[in-house]
């Protein structure tokens, strides 16, 4: 009995932790903090504990703890994916990260625009030429797979902290992005006969795909990847710093 209500309360303890902190939850499916500090290798807090691969890029002050900068030059975070993988992700998605942008894409290579999360050929948000959140997913679609996107409505600023997140949801059909926390734009797709989401054995990135285009110019700390269409996000108090 006494060794019943012990392991109870670990689990009520663990289950607190989780609720307390809000972050890496069971829909949770990569999630860095980039606390590392250091290094050219970044863990994953969720259950998955994928690894990413850092190129380029600088170690700074995030919008909590620490996080990673990059100017002009060549670089990103690079995931890999295997087989059967939790990054395959088909029903409902959340991307998901905060920004420090200090400058905006010009809409020619190699800063045609800025991407932030990135799988090639299934999901993406980024930061278009016109300023706003620019994100997609390929759904299977009617023929064959095609891409639909999403482009926001609010000015992304610049040089001030910004939580930008996309969402997408196959059964309601409803693609949603948000700046901030607050709905930027909602859009209900129709006229596809599958509206599922293309999976593959692409890497996910952080920041340019390519590691040589599309650069985001700025600073990107806490990336969550979901596979559940939040409407709660990782917003960070200015006093959780
Ligand atoms: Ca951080």
């Amino acid at each position: 009995m006494k060794k019943i209500l012990f392991f109870n309360s670990l689990i009520l303890f663990a289950f607190l932790n989780l609720v307390e902190k809000g972050v890496s939850d069971e829909w949770t499916v990569i999630l860095f903090h980039f606390e590392e500090e250091e290094g050219k290798i970044v863990r994953d807090s969720s259950a998955n504990k994928f690894k990413g691969e850092v190129t380029g890029g600088k170690w700074v002050e995030g919008k909590k703890g620490k996080a990673l900068e990059w100017s002009e030059e060549n670089g990103n975070i690079r995931v890999k994916d295997f087989g059967d993988s939790p990054l395959d992700i088909t029903d409902e998605i959340t991307l998901e990260a905060w920004i420090y942008l200090k400058s905006y894409p010009t809409g020619e290579k190699p800063f045609s625009i800025a991407n932030v999360i990135t799988k090639v050929d299934s999901y993406f948000i980024s930061i278009s030429k016109k300023k706003v959140i620019y994100a997609g997913v390929k759904l299977l679609g009617s023929e064959r797979p095609m891409w639909w996107v999403i482009e926001g409505n609010r000015t992304v600023p610049l040089n001030q902290w910004t939580h930008i997140a996309f969402t997408y949801d196959s059964k309601s059909r409803e693609g949603k992005v948000y700046i901030n926390g607050e709905l930027d734009k909602e859009v209900t797709l129709k006229g596809y006969k599958d509206y599922k989401i293309q999976t593959n054995d692409n890497h996910l990135t952080i920041r340019s795909y390519s590691g040589a285009d599309e650069k985001f110019i700025g600073i990107i700390d806490e990336v969550r990847i979901s596979n559940i269409a939040r409407r709660e996000f990782l917003l960070i108090n200015n006093s959780e710093k």
